[in-house]
């Protein structure tokens, strides 16, 4: 199947799933922001992730500053959110909260 858009009911139960994700302003995107105890487990959280990420050849935009982790998650092959996106939330999720993630 072609990769393609998430439909507008799609995209709410991937946000009512995941509710610590929001949409972004231009509806193209989903963010959320994680505080960790310390560089080194923001840092850990976010290697686990750029394995995953990389596995599935869907990558996040994020910054990190010290503990603080910012994730937004788009497909540009679509412009738009695509079930990769939803995977890759469900993923980081779990590992967020395996690390302790505020
Ligand atoms: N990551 C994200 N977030 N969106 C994409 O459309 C995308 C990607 N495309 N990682 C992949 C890589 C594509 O460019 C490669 C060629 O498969």
């Amino acid at each position: 199947m072609p990769l393609s858009c998430l439909t507008n009911s799609q995209r709410d139960t991937l946000l009512s799933e995941h509710g610590a994700w929001h949409l972004r302003a231009d509806g193209k995107a989903i963010v959320r922001h994680f505080a960790f105890a310390d560089f080194n487990t923001a840092f850990g959280f976010m290697t686990r992730v750029a394995l995953q990420a990389d596995k599935l050849d869907h990558h996040p935009e994020w910054s990190n500053v010290y503990n603080r982790v910012e994730i937004t998650l788009t497909t540009h092959d679509v412009d738009g959110l695509s079930e990769r996106d939803v995977a890759l939330a469900q993923f980081i999720d779990v590992a967020a909260a395996a690390a302790g993630a505020g």
